[in-house]
Order: structure tokens, then sequence, then C-alpha cells
């Protein structure tokens, strides 16, 4: 299905706004099973190459097709199975996880127990997005920490960076604060880059070229704040090449953009045996996309709060039976049931789909 969601809050980075969550939602059905998982494309390529319409046809007509007749007994044969396609990570992200939550729901077994997690509760951050004022942004800072969030991150960009940092820290001295620049730098900004260092930041997140290792690690060797890379992290190997030339000291893991559960897994290894601490970011998903991102917060690497805030965050009313809840003190308790442990609401659902189609694999 492809659905569109309206979001409560418009959220705006540098690179776009959105008001619209559209994604495409992969259902697999076997006997009286159902699973679900959810595409992190978006509509157009601003975060990555992928998009929406781009990512209907890549599901459907290629990598769909390759799982029919095929004997899958593990969620790890995927793989192996859509090899051939070069990358595409979100497209085959959105099928694998279904898949994991197939496999997941059919052995009895919550995914978070599936994939080694430690914890029964994740703790809870907040991205918030480019506001229309300084005096706006403190007021959400200061309603979000009210809420409980553990951590507060803000998007910046050139023109909403050093005076807006200066007045959430005169407000906020002393609360876990980090920046997300979504790459909207590039080294000519050096001077700026270094100057928030006097903010006392957790990380800066992906402060140059959403593909660049190279410059980072210029970057890196000329600040202190450590630097988090999100879009230049595209599996295991980025983590390898990260380390190596000393490009950033922070993994963002998102299942979508690292080809889904067993991409996100190799990237967490890699970076813990090279002791890098990881988090799990997100995409804005609705209940489906969400409960992966909880499953994989559980992970032992993981060891700063989330960009995994509770639905109410970000829809009306999200499209699973009991939406994800976040409790006074930013913490949000990991499902226990099985598969990656929610219930689509089918109502909803169906409500908000504006295109489908069914493909019949045996
Ligand atoms: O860079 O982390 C990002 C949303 C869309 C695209 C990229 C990013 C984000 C977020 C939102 O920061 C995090 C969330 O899901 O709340
Ligand atoms: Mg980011």
């Amino acid at each position: 299905m492809l659905i569109r969601i309206p979001l409560l809050n418009p959220f705006e980075t540098s690179f776009g706004r959105t008001s619209v969550k559209e994604a495409v939602i992969v259902r697999l059905d076997s006997g009286d099973s159902q699973a679900y998982g959810e595409c992190t494309a978006e509509r157009e390529p601003y975060y990555s190459y992928e998009f929406n319409s781009m990512s209907w046809k890549v599901i459907s007509d290629l990598i769909l097709p390759m799982l029919a007749g095929a004997e899958i007994s593990s969620p790890l044969d995927f793989g192996t199975l859509t090899h051939r396609v070069r990358g595409h990570s979100m497209s085959k992200g959105a099928v694998e996880m279904a898949l994991w939550d197939l496999f997941c729901r059919s052995a009895g077994m919550p995914l978070h127990r599936a994939i080694g997690g430690v914890r029964k509760r994740i703790e809870c951050g907040i991205s918030i997005g480019i506001q229309d004022s300084v005096d706006t942004l403190i007021s959400t800072i200061a309603r979000s920490l009210d809420q409980g969030y553990r951590r507060i991150k803000i998007k910046v960009k050139p023109g909403w960076d050093t005076e807006v940092l200066e007045r959430v820290r005169t407000e906020f001295p002393d609360i876990p604060l980090q920046v997300d620049a979504n790459a909207a730098y590039s080294l000519h900004s050096i001077r700026t880059l270094k100057d928030m260092d006097r903010f006392n930041l957790t990380m800066i997140e992906q402060p140059l070229d959403y593909d660049d290792l190279l410059e980072h690690s210029i970057l890196q060797r000329r600040i202190r704040t450590p630097i988090c890379l999100d879009e230049s992290i595209k599996g295991d190997e980025s983590v390898k090449l990260m380390h190596r030339l000393g490009s950033g000291r922070v993994v963002n893991i998102k299942a979508g953009r690292v080809g889904g559960i067993a991409g996100s897994l190799s990237v967490h290894d890699t970076a813990m045996e090279r002791n890098i601490p990881v988090w799990i970011g997100g995409m804005l998903e609705t209940g489906i996309g969400r409960s992966f991102n909880v499953a994989l917060n559980t992970l032992p690497d993981v060891r700063f709060p989330g960009d995994t805030s509770p639905s109410s965050r970000y829809f009306r009313r999200d499209i699973i039976v009991e939406p994800f809840e976040m409790d006074s003190k930013g913490r949000m308790p990991v499902p226990s049931k099985n598969g990656s442990g929610i219930e689509v609401d089918e109502r909803e659902l169906e409500r908000w789909t504006a295109k489908r189609k069914i493909l019949k694999l045996s």
C-alpha cells in the first residue's frame, strides 16, 4: 500500500518541510499470519536518492518477485535472494522487516529477543525541526522536557545555527543537547562548525555531504564535538571506513538506510567491536516502522536515547491498535508480543491508503 497520513505538526529539516507522512507499507500474508514492514523513503529524494514512487516500483516489480517460489528458512536469506539489486536499501528494508515480523510471529518470539536485545524499555529523545522563530523553538524544547524526553536534538542549517544555539544554551544550560545538519554544510563553513564547540553538544549529526566520509574526517580533526554520521552510513563498510579515517565517533542506525534488520545488526556489531557507540534514528515512521526502531533500541551498543518518540508526537491517531507511549521519565516499554509486537489497525490503515497492489508469490 501507499499511504498518506497527515502529521500533527509539519517537520522541517535543512532539506525541506513535510506535513504529510507518505510511505509504502508492505504486508506479507502466509497462512493465517500477517506481517508488516514500512519503507522509510520519502516523497522526494532529498534525504537519500530513494523516493516513494520509485520504491513502489522497486518493491513490487523487483524485490517481491524475487521471493516468489523461494524456500525461505530465515529472514537472513533475504540478502542473498535480493543481492542482484544494487542499493535501494529502504525498498529492500521494507520487505526484509516484514519477513522478520512474519518469522518471529510464526516462531512465537518477539523481535527484540530474536535480535539479542538486552532491555525491556528504551529511552526517548526528540528531534525538533526548524521553527519559524527562536521563541517557538524555546517553548517547544520546554514542553518536550516537561513531557519527559531525555535529550533534545535540534535541526540546524546555515542561518539557523550558532545564534539559535546561543539562545537555547542560555535558557537550558545543562540539558543533553545535540544538533542535526542533514548535510547542509561544507568545509567552507568550518568557522561556524568550530564555533559550535562552545555549546557542549553531545554530538553534531551529519554536518557535511550525504555521501561523504573524507571531508568529515578532516572536520573531526578540527572540532571537539563528536561527529555522528547518519546519511553517510550505508552499511558496515561505511562504519569500517569511518573508523579508519576518523570521520566520526558515533553512528546513527536507521534500519531502512542499511537495508533492514540484518543490515542494522551488522552495523551495530561492527561499531561495537570498534568501541563506537550507536543510537537509533527515525524517519517519522508510523507505528509499523516505529516498532522495528523500538526493537533495535534494545541492542547492547545503543548508548544514547534515540529519535524514537511516542506515536502521539506525529499523528492524531496512529495506524496501530496500541500506540507507542512514553512515560513522564522519557521511557517507552518494549512490546512483549511476538514479531514486531504491534497490531495494525486495519481500518485506520485503509483510511489513509492511496494505492494498493496485491501480488501472489506462491
Ligand atoms: O536526519 O534524522 C534525520 C526525519 C526525516 C528525515 C531525516 C531525519 C529525520 C528526523 C526525525 O530527525 C526523527 C523522528 O522520526 O522523529
Ligand atoms: Mg539525521
